[in-house]
């Protein structure tokens, strides 16, 4: 399933079948190819666990005409191939990319699919890290014949005004023929259209900027997550073209002082981190287990997730808009400091994470702040410029929401003042013994001297280790359930007893697996601070979380996963 509703009922789109041949010719591969089923990481495989190589998957497909394949995410360089014709190249596994291929014959072809999850010099982001690189597929794969001419975006910026909501659309349309032509633009949203005719020059990409009034309409809350469909549609000698149909939500965010405004009312955020990753399944979640991480999520209170570090399924990010949990997403890059940052792919790689993140998910009516750059060196010259171009690209995509970056917590950051909200992971009593309220005390003052006065303070981490199963009845030994109970309970108290605070995203909401490299400091080679484990079974964190978030109302407008505004 690519999403949650159909994006096509003009373009001849379809998935791929599920089953693909695999070869994994590399060291520790298999010794000959099999069937697999794609979405799917090949770690999912027993015999794979550990492959880190290339892994070649092929299947033949029946198509013909301008032939454009549509691959969610291949994890993590990918190249697509129609009878051995290289279509596109690709890096990174958490965003789309498409593969194009014109005037195909009708019939049978070959479509070959090669993923590489080696690490090497060309890659600056897919490192050894406190998560896994996997390989593979990872995300669907769409095939599609289109005429002369396609949609390749229509985002969608719901305004509030005086007279109720415009939606304020820009559609871009690629003309793949050298011959220019002409046709018509419409997008219908609430039952409202605009239309525009549009010059379409040969071989360019056009863009269309329109208005729809759409007057009262239902608002996107996380009470009520009401969802619009908003279908663009180019008509070309009279006769439907192309289409291409997305969800919007009608709901404002802004900053005012210290706040976050959601629709006028600032947000009291108590969310989780979360990795895209499920036990055996690895990276490649399936949408039962997307759903059932946000019932956790919600049972336990909270009101939002960070998909940390990288882009998310646009299925899961459909999820979070029908069930009103809201998002911060942020583009690929955990933990690098100056000298990673200096690597020669890094910031093409991450303009490319952050571009392909806006324009693939920028509809989504549930993220409400873009992030960028997890605990890098921001207190550097170096890396703050880095800081700076990105969080100023994330801006200039999307005028829309606010910006935002997860920051370490020593002293020195150099880009408070560049970001709409100032955010920051911070370990009291797990990585050091400063008492939390301290320590979020002496970071805020810090924050507030050198240029992120009166800017939301985001707790973007805050957590403690345990493994499943553990157990000390005096709460003490390390990696216990009791001790990660006894921390959080106080780690949670502490952030949100502060008043300067907006909110927190726990870290975190399941035990991850990290890459080998990692393995000490890393019981199982795992990072355990998931309130629950890979299979979402619960560690006594569950209950604590649940009663802290459950009980939280502290004195200002907040929103409640029940659906109430509380009023000091
Ligand atoms: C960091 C980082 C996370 C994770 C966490 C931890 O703050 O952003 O990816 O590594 O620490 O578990 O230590």
């Amino acid at each position: 399933m690519e999403r949650v509703f159909m994006t096509h009922e003009i373009r001849k789109s379809r998935e791929c079948a599920p089953i693909w041949t695999l070869t994994t010719p590399d060291a520790g591969g298999l010794d000959r190819p099999e069937k697999v089923i794609v979405p799917g990481v090949w770690e999912a495989h027993p015999a794979l666990r550990n492959y880190r190589g290339r892994g070649i998957y092929e299947q033949q497909i029946t198509c013909g005409g301008n032939v454009r394949i549509w691959l969610g995410g291949v994890s993590f360089r990918g190249s697509v191939y129609l009878d051995d014709a290289l279509l596109a190249e690709h890096y990174g596994a958490y965003t789309g990319f498409e593969g194009l291929a014109l005037n195909v014959p009708a019939g049978e072809h070959t479509l070959r699919v090669e993923a590489d999850n080696r690490y090497g010099d060309d890659s600056a982001l897919h490192i050894p890290n406190d998560y896994y690189c996997y390989g593979g597929i990872n995300r669907l794969v769409v095939v599609e014949e289109l005429g002369q001419c396609y949609i390749t975006r229509c985002h969608v910026t719901p305004v509030d005004g005086a007279d109720g909501w415009t939606a304020e659309a820009e559609v871009a349309i690629h003309n793949l023929s050298g011959e220019g032509t002409r046709g018509t633009v419409s997008v219908s949203v609430a039952g409202k259209t605009a239309t525009a005719e549009v010059e379409l020059p040969g071989n360019r990409t056009t863009v269309v900027t329109m208005k729809i009034v759409c007057g009262i309409v239902a608002t996107w809350t996380p009470e009520t997550p009401k969802l619009y469909t908003v279908k663009a549609v180019l008509e070309m000698d009279g006769t439907a073209a192309d289409d291409w149909i997305d969800r919007i939500g009608f709901r404002e965010i802004r900053i005012q002082g210290n706040r976050i405004l959601l629709n006028g009312a600032p947000l009291r955020l108590r969310g989780f981190n979360r990795h895209e990753e499920y036990g055996a399944f690895g990276l490649s979640v399936p949408v039962e287990g997307m759903m059932r991480d946000l019932q956790l999520m919600r049972e336990m209170g909270a009101n939002c997730v960070r998909t940390c570090h990288y882009p998310n399924d646009p299925l899961f990010l459909d999820l979070c808009d029908e069930t009103g949990m809201l998002v911060w997403e942020e583009s690929h890059a955990r933990g690098l400091d100056e000298t990673k940052m200096r690597h020669p792919r890094f910031m093409d790689q991450l303009r490319a994470s952050t571009e392909e993140m806006i324009e693939q998910h920028f509809n989504h009516p549930s993220i409400f702040i873009w992030g960028c750059l997890n605990e890098c060196a921001d207190d550097t010259e170096y890396g703050a410029a880095c800081y700076r171009e990105i969080l100023g690209m994330l801006k200039h995509l999307d005028g829309s929401r606010p910006v935002t970056a997860a920051l370490l917590e020593r002293p020195g950051g150099l880009v408070y003042g560049e970001m709409d909200a100032v955010s920051v992971n911070l370990y009291p009593q797990w990585y050091h013994d400063t008492p939390v309220r301290d320590a979020l005390e002496r970071k805020i003052r810090e924050i507030r001297e050198n240029g992120g006065e009166g800017k939301p303070v985001i707790v973007s981490e805050i957590g403690a280790g345990a493994i499943y199963g553990f157990h000390d009845p005096l709460g003490e030994a390390k990696w216990s359930e009791e001790r990660q109970g006894r921390i959080l309970r106080d780690q949670i108290a502490g952030v949100l007893g502060n008043p300067e605070v907006t909110g927190v995203f726990l870290w975190q909401f399941a035990d991850v697996r990290v890459a080998d490299e990692w393995f000490a400091g890393r019981p199982k080679t795992y990072n355990n601070k998931g309130a629950v484990d890979e299979y979402r079974r619960p560690k006594l964190a569950y209950q604590t979380v649940r009663e802290m978030f459950r009980g939280d109302s502290m004195g200002l407008h907040c929103v409640h996963d029940h659906g109430d505004q509380c009023l000091s």
